[in-house]
């Protein structure tokens, strides 16, 4: 299969970090324009031509623009699969397999986010206690929901032995985690499922720089 030229755009520390993972798990060729994030204005106006919100990912594929991390990922896995990345529709796990893989943006952003902001992004003075300790008791029952459906039963990866795409959604999350200094206090299974994931190659070619 011919792979048509493959752009990301990334920053140390971003959403990128899922997308470039993916390209090392699967071995594909890609070069990476770096950008440095700043909030609203990443990238300057060129970039807002690629990005209309200036947020990373970007990646560029041939000629098309694709945005959403997850969205990279699905893209790439379904183009340019078959990898063990993803799991097939005809697999018994194929279910939970989505629901954890979208469950890493859609069902942890918000509180992420949250945390980010009043805990490490806006100046102290605009930052909430209030907001910060809601965001966390929320994170509280998402690391409930991981445990619940996923890795409270001692398995390595998200939906059994395969490490998937599900794991490269969360396992991101639980870096933003890290770096908010709430991972020590999770549950043991929780912990160690960040320390596999940060032991893969491709996890460390991607979140290093
Ligand atoms: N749901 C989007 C979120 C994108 C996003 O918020 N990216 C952050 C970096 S992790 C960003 O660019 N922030 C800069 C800003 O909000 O201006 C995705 O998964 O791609």
């Amino acid at each position: 299969m011919t792979i048509p030229n493959i752009t990301l755009y990334h920053a140390a520390g971003s959403r990128s970090i899922r997308v470039r993972w993916t390209l090392e798990e699967m071995g594909l060729p890609y070069k990476l324009e770096r950008l440095t994030l700043a909030v609203g204005q990443t990238g300057g106006p060129a970039y807002t031509a690629i990005h209309p919100s200036n947020k990373l990912p970007a990646m560029i594929v041939g000629d098309e623009i694709i945005l959403e991390s997850l969205a990279c990922i699905e893209y790439l896995i379904t183009k340019f699969g078959p990898t063990d990345l993803a799991i097939s529709s005809d697999h018994k796990l194929y279910g939970r397999y989505l629901e954890l893989f979208h469950f890493g943006e859609s069902g942890m952003t918000m509180a992420m986010n949250l945390l980010i902001a009043h805990l490490l992004l806006l100046p102290e003075e605009q930052r909430s206690k209030r907001l910060a300790d809601w965001a966390r008791s929320e994170m509280d029952k998402h690391i409930n929901y991981l445990m619940v459906r996923s890795l409270g039963d001692g398995r390595p990866w998200m939906i059994g032995d395969q490490f998937t795409a599900a794991d490269i959604s969360v396992g991101y999350m639980m870096f933003l985690l890290k770096i908010l200094k709430i991972l020590p206090d999770l549950p043991q299974e929780i912990r160690d499922y960040f320390d596999r994931v940060t032991t893969r190659e491709a996890w460390i070619k991607s979140s290093f720089d």
